[in-house]
């Protein structure tokens, strides 16, 4: 642990513990209302929670680097719980080979070639779920869509997807401290690292899709044969787990926000902002860690080098300095500039492809139902670092 100054003001909650997680809003107000930068000694750690401080911590990667982690881990000091990441967990010029090859994979141009499959199953898969009515959000098309669409683009096989779930909560889980949660989401996953391992291999990923595209960039001598299977492991950790949430809490909102769902029905054209909405309101990655590279101050906080910060990107995402009325769901204000898929070099590589898996189930949604009715509470799924669900029962009423 680094000395952190005795001036900066104390925060004295656990941003891990299950009522932290269950309910974040109010923490995340007063940690806002203490001060730019606050101490939670808890973990030895700052924290930022303002709009500001936190795109100031994102954008300035030389200071606030990733490669000793981005969970409250150091991997300077403490063993990472798997390799690390080629591009998460990298800073240039590792990160730089790496983000160019996935950058490249995951253009406009792919997400326009894709959009034709994926709107495809949102049809199917919705004309299904409007037919039967009673349906569970989560299970059934939070998870039912990506678990279909994505393992189909990176080329993986038929069998065994949905272990990509567990290992998206173990990863996600993995960012945080040795809690609990990743006790038994560690115990989940032992099982199944073999097979995702297996799974990045490129005998096991079908020709042209985005898992192969990384093995072209071997040939072509832009990665090596040891870097490829790395990369789509992290199409594996990172594509699946955040849209399965993204897509469950837009649900949760539109049905809980009937105005704001009668709206999008009225003008289905408004699904992109509407998802776009859901992400800032309710932020499906909650926080990420940089590491201090160098004695340094930020908003004139002194922060000694090798210290944790914690960036409360949904925080951000509700700070009344940056947005006006920000605790209002209006699928109809300008969300761009929230922090869920970060910002910065780093910024979400894969946010295309997410916005078209959100896009098309809400507008295939509004076209196709006339409204969402909540039946009963929904039970939070709870996770270090995601925002999820583990069910929401829901009407469908066709349109
Ligand atoms: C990076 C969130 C979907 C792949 C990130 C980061 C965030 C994020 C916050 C920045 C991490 C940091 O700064 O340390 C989300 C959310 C998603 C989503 C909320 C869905 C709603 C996806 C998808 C893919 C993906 C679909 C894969 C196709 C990645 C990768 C990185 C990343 C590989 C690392 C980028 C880098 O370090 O340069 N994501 N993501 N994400 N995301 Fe996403
Ligand atoms: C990766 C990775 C894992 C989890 C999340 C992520 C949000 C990336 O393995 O590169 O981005």
């Amino acid at each position: 642990m680094t000395d952190i100054a005795a001036d900066i003001p104390v925060v004295d909650f656990d941003p891990f513990s299950d009522e932290f997680l269950t309910d974040p809003y109010d923490y995340h107000r007063r940690m806002r209302d203490a001060g730019p930068v606050v101490h939670i000694p808890k973990y030895g750690i700052l924290a930022v929670a303002r709009h500001a401080e936190v795109h100031g911590v994102l954008n300035d990667w030389q200071t606030f680097i990733s490669s000793a982690g981005v969970g409250l881990a150091n991997f300077r000091t403490e063993k990472p719980f798997r390799p690390p990441s080629l591009i998460l967990e990298a800073d240039p010029p590792q990160h730089t080979r790496s983000r160019t090859v996935l950058g490249r994979i995951l253009s406009p141009r792919t997400v326009q070639q894709i959009r034709p499959q994926f709107q495809a199953v949102a049809e199917a898969l919705i004309d299904r779920l409007v037919e039967k009515g009673t349906i569970d959000g989560v299970k059934e098309l939070g998870e039912a869509y990506p678990l279909k669409v994505f393992p189909d683009a990176v080329g993986l096989t038929e069998d065994g997807r949905e272990n990509l779930l567990a290992y998206g909560d173990m990863v996600f889980n993995a960012f945080g401290p040795r809690n609990q949660l990743l006790v038994n989401a560690a115990k989940r996953v032992e099982p199944l690292t073999d097979w995702i391992m297996s799974n990045c291999q490129r005998r096991n990923l079908r020709p042209g899709g985005f898992g192969d595209q990384i093995y072209q960039a071997v040939e072509t001598g832009e990665l090596t044969e040891t870097e490829a299977p790395m990369l789509v492991r992290s199409f594996l950790s990172a594509g699946v787990d955040t849209t399965v949430n993204g897509i469950g809490n837009a649900l949760w909102c539109l049905a809980n926000h009937p105005d704001q769902w009668d709206k999008l029905h009225a003008n289905p054209a408004l699904a992109r902002q509407a998802f776009e909405e859901s992400l800032r309101f309710e932020a499906a990655v909650q926080t990420f860690f940089r590491t201090a590279s160098r004695d340094c101050e930020l908003a004139g906080v002194p922060i000694r080098s090798d210290t944790k910060v914690l960036t409360f990107l949904a925080s951000a995402n509700r700070d009344p300095r940056q947005w006006q009325d920000p605790d209002v769901f209006d699928i109809e204000r300008r969300a761009t500039g929230h922090m869920t898929f970060g910002s910065g070099l780093h910024g979400c590589v894969g946010q295309a492809v997410a916005r078209l898996e959100g896009e098309l189930i809400l507008s295939t949604l509004a076209r196709r139902v006339r409204r969402i009715e909540p039946l009963g509470p929904p039970t939070r799924r709870l996770n270090n670092t995601l925002r999820a669900l583990a069910s929401l029962p829901l009407k469908l009423h066709a349109a």
